[in-house]
């Protein structure tokens, strides 16, 4: 929460939205004459691969409209759960969810094609007629984002949580839409500031809506431990208890990072932990004087420099220790990646930094896990399953030479932390200003010229916490940008184009409203009034 002019950021933006502020919000800026709005239906965001909207009839949700699921059970009818789910509260109709089988008309029929080959793992085709809404896809995961495209094709007010009035129109037409990445990532630091699991439930949600599969915890830093080891446990008792400003910090027990693991799996998310090492490790070595090389345990630390703190490499109980905390966090992550952090090491050389991440990697494939690391561990010998975080430079570079895969996150277009402009009350500018329009207009690809396109596994927003306190600052940095890295890593690049993308964002505004999220009025994007 910023304190200062506006108190807080949600002060600051209900202050602007009511237009009795001037100057400390750069969001109380009036925004410049737009063009035409856009067609109902024609604002999805990510942009489908392939969009037909034929103007005939639109389909009416009614108080009769039935969700049709497979029979069987099983994930597939799950998100029909979820579906109905969506569409009840402002709706206020049942909306059943039946098993396929039945009769009757007005239905919104979930199915489970047999490997439609233009659909892929994550595909799924929509038809809308005046009488039917029929959505396919391979897998639960299709049906999922099909299901985000026909929330983002009703009305705004359909997020409302209590009924509004209707009509409750989807267009008519046909989708064939399948992402251009695997990999479309969000990273939440909750070291620096400690985020509740409320908190990040509901980014979780926003993330869903705009198809992205992966949510990165960036679980340890210098100024806090947040994910509870039961065989080291001052790791959060102690190391956790603080956070940057040294106000009181906080952890997840076990049993809460598998909740959020299982929240974010009902809504196709994969939780990726980060535990960033050889440095940003001093909340460890301040929990346990054995880990340093002097015996001797650091005060805890609530300032936001970087590189200072780093693991004593030469001792045998550095490496037990990786081992019970990666061991753990394996245990507790279906997923197949944890994450090493590897960044801004500054006391260690070279070669013993090489060493160290080359032991790391043994560690975490020996919990039959992939390693990834931010840009430095590209300099280790990686194994071929291993990837690479690229974050420092936006600039174009060669694949790593083992074949290793990249997740783009490069700061000055995907650093979400980053200030939009030099009125921002929040973030940090080291990277410089990322606008909407830079977080947008960039091809992975080309950053990579000389490599296949598969080396790019796809694209992740990292949101680093030294400046935000609490969720709304997280949503006010996230949209609209997370909209536009969205973009960038599900449409194809010839779908793509920026001024056809600040008008379907200024539709999605109604939306966020609805949702009572915080947003940027980018003066970038032509919002209704
Ligand atoms: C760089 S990105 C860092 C983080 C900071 C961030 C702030 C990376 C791998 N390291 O430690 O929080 O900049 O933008």
């Amino acid at each position: 929460m910023i304190r200062g002019r506006c108190g807080s950021i949600r002060a600051c933006v209900l202050l602007s939205s009511l237009a009795a502020f001037a100057g400390g919000c750069a969001g109380a800026r009036a925004p410049g004459a737009g063009p035409a709005p856009l067609p109902a239906g024609n604002a999805v965001i990510p942009a489908p691969a392939s969009m037909r909207l034929t103007g005939a009839p639109p389909f009416q949700l009614t108080a009769d409209t039935r969700v049709v699921v497979p029979a069987g059970g099983g994930e597939a009818a799950r998100v029909g759960d979820y579906l109905a789910g969506l569409l009840r509260p402002a709706t206020g109709f049942p909306l059943q969810v039946e098993s396929a089988g039945g009769g009757g008309t007005s239905a919104i029929t979930l199915r489970l094609a047999t490997n439609d080959s233009r659909l892929g793992d994550e595909g799924y085709a929509l038809s809308v007629t005046a009488d039917s809404v029929v959505l396919t896809a391979n897998r639960p995961a299709g049906l999922f984002y099909g299901v985000q495209t026909l929330r983002q094709l009703l009305p705004p007010s359909i997020e409302a949580d209590r009924p509004r009035q209707g009509p409750w129109s989807i267009p008519a037409g046909r989708i064939v839409d399948s992402p251009r990445y695997q990999w479309r990532g969000a990273m939440l630091d909750v070291a620096r500031h400690f985020f509740t699991v409320d908190e990040v439930k509901q980014y979780i949600d926003l993330l869903a809506l705009y198809k992205i599969n992966h949510l990165h915890l960036h679980l340890s830093d210098d100024q806090g431990w947040r994910i509870q080891i039961r065989s080291w446990p001052r790791l959060t008792e102690y190391g956790g208890s603080l956070e940057v400003g040294g106000t009181p910090g906080g952890y997840y027990t076990q049993a809460e990072y598998e909740e959020l693991v299982r929240y974010a799996a009902d809504r196709f998310i994969t939780v990726v932990p980060e535990i960033d090492m050889p440095s940003h490790i001093n909340a460890a070595l301040a929990s346990y004087p054995e880990l340093n090389c002097d015996g001797v345990a650091p005060p805890l630390y609530g300032g936001t420099n970087v590189g200072f703190s780093a693991f004593c490499t030469g001792k045998d109980i550095t490496y037990r220790f990786i081992d019970d905390v990666m061991g753990e966090l394996a245990d507790l992550t279906p997923g197949p990646f944890l994450h090493v952090g590897g960044d801004e090491v500054k006391t260690l050389d070279q070669a013993t930094y090489n060493r160290f991440i080359e032991r790391v990697q043994q560690i975490v494939n020996a919990h039959g896990k992939r390693m990834i690391g931010w840009d430095e561990v590209e300099n280790a010998r990686l194994s071929p399953g291993s990837v690479v975080q690229v974050w420092r430079s936006d600039t174009v570079r060669a694949a790593p030479a083992n074949g290793s895969q990249l997740i783009m996150s490069p700061a000055p277009r995907a650093y979400f932390d980053m200030k939009y402009d030099s009125l921002t009350p929040l973030g940090l500018d080291w990277a410089g200003h990322v606008s909407v329009r830079k977080a947008y207009d960039w091809n992975p690809s080309a950053l990579v010229p000389s490599a296949a396109d598969s080396v790019i596994l796809g694209v992740e927003a990292p949101i680093w916490s030294e400046t935000l306190t609490d969720i709304h600052d997280v949503e006010y940095m996230a949209l609209p940008r997370i909209p536009a890295l969205a973009e960038v890593g599900w449409s194809p690049q010839s779908a793509r184009d920026w001024e056809n993308f600040r008008r379907r964002l200024a539709a999605q505004a109604p939306r966020w409203v609805q949702l009572r999220l915080l947003y940027f009025r980018s003066p970038e994007v032509p919002w209704k009034p």
